[in-house]
């Protein structure tokens, strides 16, 4: 049986980044469309029926789609220069599960099925959960259709390229409603497990979070005949940004706040910038905390803009509520699971999407160093296959008794 560490090895030359290091692999482009044959090929192998929903989610169906479904799985996109494992490994441990289900003479007694969720990082096109976001119709489908990658390519044509029709882009609920529970497992972004020496936990919370873009707007000029007093630089105010979104975010527990994204138009070294945009991560344990937050930070950009003789404009480009998982079906599975820890995460997920729609869970698997959407994320083989056997098991219990 090929283990989960072994099936990830065989994506280990998709999307590699050579530039940043890691991979970068984004929702409808060259690495994705390797990624979908790999795992239509790997699933059909299983004798998995693979289709791919109006949103361009993959779904691998065990028996014929119906109500009630077992669902597991994750997603194959990564953020610029991600790890190996960050969604990877939810998709690899549900294949390597359902082939040790298969070997214990295991029939489903419910449908079951392994789902690839698109552009779940939103390293593309800016909105992160895309496909899920899209299925559970909790992203407007016109806004879509039109958001747009660095290059101005809008989702509408990267679909299109893909096969897809985005006409077609927008919730599915007929089949929200075949879903009886949503089980994701997640190699865990931060160290949670590795300070409480479990190689397995499950998920109990996911903070509330966004991403706000905020475009500052002056006046390009020359970077040496411009005296300073006539300069009216809108990198100024954008560095003030990034400065106060981590002086504010300091002050409220549990928050955080990341500028890992900024862009100088024109951009030249010997120029001084027409306009800035920079784009803010911010988190906290509450949405009341996430959006004071956002506030202050959005209140102390427009004194540095007026200061500078600059203006900003500020747009939501996602935002979801604090997440927390099904009580009861954390609790079914800490107790499955021999005790093992519930534990918060900082990180979004698909599996936080479908929370608000079906009973979700998310299994974490311990990850030494707690590094994430970097080249360095890393996941012992060992607790890899920890990480499988607690999801089969999962999947035993919750899709029937084995034969
Ligand atoms: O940004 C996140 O937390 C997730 O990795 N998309
Ligand atoms: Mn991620
Ligand atoms: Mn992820």
């Amino acid at each position: 049986m090929t283990t989960a560490t072994a099936l990830l090895e065989t994506l280990a030359d998709v999307g590699v980044d050579r530039l940043r290091g890691g991979y970068s692999r984004h929702g409808f482009d060259r690495a994705d469309a390797e990624l979908r044959e790999w795992f239509t090929a790997e699933a059909t192998a299983r004798g998995l029926d693979v289709s791919t929903d109006r949103n361009g989610n993959l779904w691998a169906w065990w028996g014929t789609p119906g109500p009630n479904a077992v669902v597991t799985g994750s997603h194959l996109d990564s953020v610029p220069g991600g790890g190996a494992f960050d969604g990877p490994l939810g998709v690899v441990a549900a294949l390597s599960a359902l082939d040790a289900l298969r070997a214990e003479g295991f029939r489903p007694t419910r449908p079951l099925a392994v789902v690839v969720f698109a552009e779940e990082e939103g390293g593309r096109f800016g909105v992160p959960c895309l496909g899920s976001r899209l299925l559970a119709g909790t992203l407007d489908a016109d806004r879509a259709r039109n958001l747009k990658d660095a290059d101005g390519t809008t989702l509408a044509e990267a679909v299109r390229a893909a096969g897809l029709d985005p006409r077609w882009l927008g919730p599915e609920p007929e089949l929200v409603s075949r879903i009886g529970c949503f089980v994701e497992l997640h190699v865990e972004q931060g160290r949670g497990l590795a300070d409480l020496d479990a190689p397995v936990g499950v998920a109990s919370s996911i903070l509330a979070h966004g991403r706000w873009r905020l475009t500052f707007h002056g006046e390009g000029n020359h970077a040496g005949a411009t005296p300073l007093a006539d300069r009216r630089d809108p990198m100024v105010p954008a560095a003030s940004l990034v400065l106060a979104a981590r002086r504010v975010a300091g002050s409220v527990p549990g928050a955080r706040a990341t500028v890992g994204r900024l862009v100088p138009t024109p951009g030249g070294t010997n120029v001084i910038p027409s306009t800035v945009d920079v784009w803010l991560d911010a988190r906290a344990p509450g949405d009341a905390d996430t959006r004071h937050l956002v506030d202050d930070v959005v209140a102390a950009a427009r004194e540095a803009a007026e200061a500078e003789g600059c203006t900003v404009t500020v747009r939501e480009e996602s935002y979801g509520d604090t997440v927390i998982f099904d009580g009861g079906l954390r609790d079914e599975l800490t107790s499955l699971l021999g005790g093992a820890p519930a534990l918060p995460t900082g990180a979004g997920h698909d599996a936080g999407v479908l929370a608000g729609r079906v009973p979700t869970a998310m299994l974490f698997v311990r990850n030494p160093t707690g590094v994430s959407h970097a080249p360095a994320e890393h996941a012992e083989p060992d607790d890899c296959e920890a990480g499988v056997a607690a999801l089969a098991r999962v999947l035993t219990h919750l899709a029937g008794a084995p034969c």
